[in-house]
This record gives structure tokens, C-alpha cells and sequence, in this order.
């Protein structure tokens, strides 16, 4: 059973600033750091139950990704590796506004309501991101894993990315590659150094690259793994923590919503570059090209190399297997036209936030998702694994040759989240089996030139969007003026919804000309207030 008596007793060493609410959002709970001692106890509370429930290990991650060094942030990480369920999410947030003398009452409500076996052995895994209030704050979530009764094991701060993994391999019996760092690293390595020796007859055989790895977790994992995959790509380091702070002028956010190169970063016309953001979870990549223009190629270009690359292996296996591209509103309007129209893809668009993607994706034998920002991945069906593998045994030479690249991007990608190592890896061998140029790549179609604000409002609930937040219900009447102002540009396209990480709303605009795209989203903006 719970001792209750002696969760309140630590609960009050970690006690909640009056009158804070935080809620449980998109990528779970973030703020500045300083108010997060008693969110973290309490999920760690919170994840013992539910791994009561689940008879499964369960997650807990302490990072708040490309925010600014200051803020911290936790999110707790299902039995496949998955964001935590929804009605889990409304729990968590009960319990993180609980006041002291409530917690009890919160907690014995939620076990209840879930028929939580209060019996039953829990374990929790721990990860933690590179910021300095990191460590003690996954202090705070031990504190409430044990007082609870739960066990758990501490991976430490380097070892973030893969936390979904190691969950996911814990709770399907290793199946799935040795639940280690060094199993991870090396499962994706091998994969990746396969396909570049399939490729070395058509490419240029040695590949390097530059990373901005926004002063984060990058660049430590990919001091770690190097040696594994050197043999087909040589990565040059940039922002790798030793003087810069966290994701300051750096990493794919800065770079994705500055559109302009990280500082720190040495860059010469041509070469291909990409950031990371400061947890590793996601990339973009970018060039200058000879006139000294700067170009940047977002997550909705990696899925349409992806997912070309992807169609055309099956059409040489001659499988009829479906596969479909999952966007959001975000994704440029020149990607999802060139999916839609010339490759003929499926595409489905739906809210920000990796866990509506994943599900989304799981619809399809392969299920390619990506979020402009960088967040990504591709998800194969057990049908399809199975499938490819008796076909990479085949006779015929074509057939057997297409299956076993295919069986090899199948082990690149994380099945369990987007893996920015995992997904420049996998960029970098399509890259050399095509033959492509960094220029060539990005020519696939021209990006419609696209602006994004945000905006500081008194409550950004006041906004509430529908259709995958391209529409706007409340306030009423806003809708109608994003509407009337869309129509005096061409080709354009805007929408708002408030942010799930910071307390802003967000605005996106998109049009024929840089300009429109900069008036419209500071009409929009306008809008809003
Ligand atoms: C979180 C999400 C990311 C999303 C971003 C949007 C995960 C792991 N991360 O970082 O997918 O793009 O939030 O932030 O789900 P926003 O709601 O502030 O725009
Ligand atoms: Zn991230």
C-alpha cells in the first residue's frame, strides 16, 4: 500500500509556491526551473502509479529541450516509449496543482479511478538533460519515485535521446536491441555503415559533415558514438558545450525560426550543415549556396526525401504496401503540394506535438511524420518488418538488393521518437545511395517564404483552434479577420494557436514573396490582441 503519512512528510520538502497552476502540455510540464522542485517529486509519484497500472516501466525525463537554460521541464514517458496517455496528462496536472493537504486525496482519486493494483512492483527509468538545474531536480523526482515504493534506475544526464528506447526495450524483452546506451549506438551505427557500403559504388565513398549541436546533449553522444560510424561520415562539431550556453544563438530551433545560420559555426558555400536542438531530438539541415545565400531545409524536406527514397525501394521490391507522410500546420505549403500532387503520397496533417504525429503515423505500413521544426521519424508496421525480411532473402537480385536497404533504414530509424542522430544518419545514407548533392536535395520544390511571431497576451487560452489547429474557434470573430486578411496576398495561408511550452501565441504566415509573408504574419498578430 501507500504510506501516505510518509509522502506528506517529504512532500512538504518539497513544497509548492503559493498559488502556482501549471499544466500538463505538449511536451509535458516546463517553467523556469526555480518552480519545478514540487512537480518533479510529484511525478515521480505519479510515475510509479502508473507503472503500477501498466505492470510496465515507465519514464521520466527532466529537459525542457530548446527553451532558454533557465527553465526546466519533465515529461513521463510510456510503456512503448510513447508520450504519456491523455487522461494520465489531466492527472499529472491535478496532481502537480494539488495544494499540500490535498495531495493525499489526489493521489488515493487517481488510483482508484485507474484501478491501480497498489501491489504491484513498479520500476522507473531517470534521464536528464545538460542544464544545471538537471541534476537536482531529477533528485526531486527520486525522492518521489522512492517514497512511494517504486525502484528505479538513474541513466544520468548524457544518455536523454534514447530514454524512449531504453523504455521501450525494457517492456518488449530486448527484442527490439540490447535496452544499453552502447546497443542503441551501436544497432543505428551498423545500419548506417551497411548502407553507406551498398552506396559507395555510386556516391562519392567518404561523407562529412557539420553539426551545431546548440551547446546540448549532441555533441556528448556524439563523441560517444563516433568510432562506430566513422567509416561512412565524419562529423565536425560546433557549439559542443565547452564555452557557449545552451541553445543561446544556436541549435535547429534558432535556426529553423531565425532562418539564418548558428553562431559559432564555420560554414563555406556548399557544404552541408545541420543544427540540432539541445536535447537531440531534432534537426535541420542547411548551405550557403555560391551567391552567399542562406538556405535552410526543415523537417518537411527530410520527409519528402524520406518518403521518395522509401516509395521507390517499394516499387522495386514491387510491394504494394501504403505509406503515408504525417504533417502539421506548420509544414510549408510548397512540401505538402509536392507530396500530394507529384509523388502522390497520402498526407495527413494533424496538432503540433510529437505524440499526435506518432499516432497518426502508426495508421500506415510506414508512416513517415515530421514537424517543419525538426521532430521526427518513420514508423514500419511488424507486417512490414516481416515482410522485408523474407524478401531480403529473395532470389531475385533487385528484389533482395531493395530489401535489404529497406531492412537497414528499418533499424536507423527510432520506432520509439524522432533520434536527431538517428535521423542524420539516415539522411546522410540516403543522401549517398542517391547520389544527391545537399543542392540537389533541396531543389526537390522551392519553399514558400513563411514568417512566425509570437505574441505576449493577458491568457493564451482565450485561443482555441480546430482542424488541426488551422482554424481558430474562440475568440469569436478572429477566424473571420485571419480570413479577410489571407485573401489580400497571394498564396497564403496563416493561422494562430498558443503555445504548448512557453506563454506566447504563436502566429504563422505563409505567401508568394518574403514581404507578404512578413505583413501578413504582423497583421495576424495585430488580430490577435
Ligand atoms: C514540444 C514538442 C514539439 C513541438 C513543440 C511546440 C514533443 C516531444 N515536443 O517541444 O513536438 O513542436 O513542443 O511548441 O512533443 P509550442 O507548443 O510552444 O509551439
Ligand atoms: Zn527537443
Amino acid at each position: 500500500d501507500m504510506d501516505l503519512g510518509a509522502i506528506t512528510t517529504r512532500s512538504a520538502f518539497h513544497a509548492k509556491p503559493h498559488g502556482l497552476t501549471l499544466q500538463y502540455g505538449t511536451a509535458g510540464f516546463r517553467t523556469k526551473a526555480e518552480n519545478l522542485d514540487h512537480i518533479m517529486f510529484r511525478m515521480g509519484l505519479l510515475a510509479v502509479l502508473r507503472s503500477k497500472q501498466t505492470k510496465s516501466t515507465i519514464g521520466v525525463m527532466v529537459t525542457a529541450s530548446h527553451n532558454p537554460e533557465e527553465e526546466n521541464g519533465v515529461k513521463l514517458i510510456d510503456p512503448l516509449g510513447e508520450m504519456l496517455a491523455p487522461s494520465w496528462e489531466e492527472h499529472a496536472t491535478r496532481l502537480a496543482d494539488a495544494e499540500e493537504q490535498d495531495m493525499q486525496r489526489v493521489l488515493i482519486d487517481i488510483s482508484e479511478k485507474e484501478a491501480v493494483d497498489l501491489q504491484q512492483d513498479a520500476f522507473i527509468v531517470i534521464g536528464r538533460d545538460t542544464r544545471p538545474s538537471s541534476e537536482k531536480l531529477s533528485q526531486s523526482v527520486i525522492d518521489g519515485v522512492t517514497v512511494i515504493g517504486g525502484q528505479f534506475h538513474d541513466y544520468g544526464f548524457f544518455k536523454k535521446t534514447p530514454l524512449h528506447y531504453m523504455v521501450y526495450c525494457r517492456n518488449t524483452g530486448g527484442q527490439y536491441g540490447k535496452a544499453t546506451i552502447e546497443g542503441y549506438y551501436q544497432k543505428l551505427s551498423k545500419a548506417f555503415v551497411e548502407l553507406t557500403r551498398q552506396a559507395s559504388c555510386s556516391g562519392d565513398g567518404y561523407r562529412s559533415l557539420k553539426v551545431d549541436c546548440a551547446n546540448g546533449i549532441g555533441a556528448l553522444k556524439l563523441r560517444e558514438m563516433e568510432h562506430y560510424f566513422s567509416q561512412g561520415l565524419s562529423v565536425q562539431l560546433f557549439n559542443d558545450g565547452t564555452t557557449g550556453k545552451l541553445n543561446h544563438l544556436c541549435g535547429a530551433d534558432f535556426v529553423k525560426s531565425n532562418q539564418q545560420p548558428p553562431q559559432g559555426m564555420e560554414m563555406k558555400s556548399n557544404e552541408r550543415c545541420c543544427s540540432f536542438d539541445g536535447d537531440a531530438d531534432r534537426i535541420v539541415y542547411y548551405y550557403y549556396d555560391t551567391d552567399g545565400h542562406f538556405h535552410l531545409i526543415d523537417g518537411d524536406k527530410m520527409a519528402t526525401l524520406i518518403s521518395g527514397f522509401l516509395k521507390e525501394l517499394l516499387s522495386e521490391i514491387g510491394e504494394s504496401l501504403n505509406i503515408g507522410v504525417v504533417q502539421t500546420a506548420y509544414a510549408n505549403g510548397s512540401s505538402t503540394r509536392y507530396l500530394e500532387e507529384v509523388m502522390k503520397v497520402p498526407v495527413s496533417c494533424t496538432q503540433t506535438g510529437v505524440k499526435h504525429l506518432h499516432h497518426k503515423a502508426q495508421e500506415f505500413d510506414i508512416g513517415v511524420y515530421f514537424e517543419a521544426n525538426g521532430h521526427g521519424t518513420v514508423l514500419f508496421s511488424k507486417a512490414v518488418e516481416m515482410k522485408i525480411k523474407e524478401l531480403a532473402e529473395e532470389l531475385e537480385e533487385k528484389k533482395r538488393k531493395a530489401a535489404k536497404i529497406l531492412e537497414n533504414i528499418i533499424d536507423l530509424f527510432n520506432q520509439a521518437a524522432g533520434d536527431a542522430i538517428s535521423d542524420m544518419l539516415a539522411i546522410e545514407a540516403i543522401l549517398a545511395l542517391k547520389g544527391l548533392t545537399v543542392q540537389q536535395w533541396d531543389a526537390i520544390y522551392t519553399d514558400l517564404p513563411n514568417r512566425q511571431l509570437k505574441v505576449k497576451v493577458a491568457d493564451r487560452r482565450v485561443i482555441s483552434t480546430t482542424d488541426a489547429e488551422r482554424q481558430a474557434v474562440t475568440p469569436p470573430g478572429l477566424q473571420e479577420a485571419i480570413n479577410d486578411l489571407v485573401k489580400k496576398y497571394q498564396l497564403s495561408r496563416a493561422f494562430v494557436r498558443p503555445s504548448g511550452t512557453e506563454d506566447v501565441v504563436r502566429v504563422y504566415a505563409e505567401a508568394d514573396s518574403q514581404e507578404s509573408a512578413d505583413h501578413l504574419a504582423h497583421e495576424v498578430s495585430l488580430a490577435v490582441f
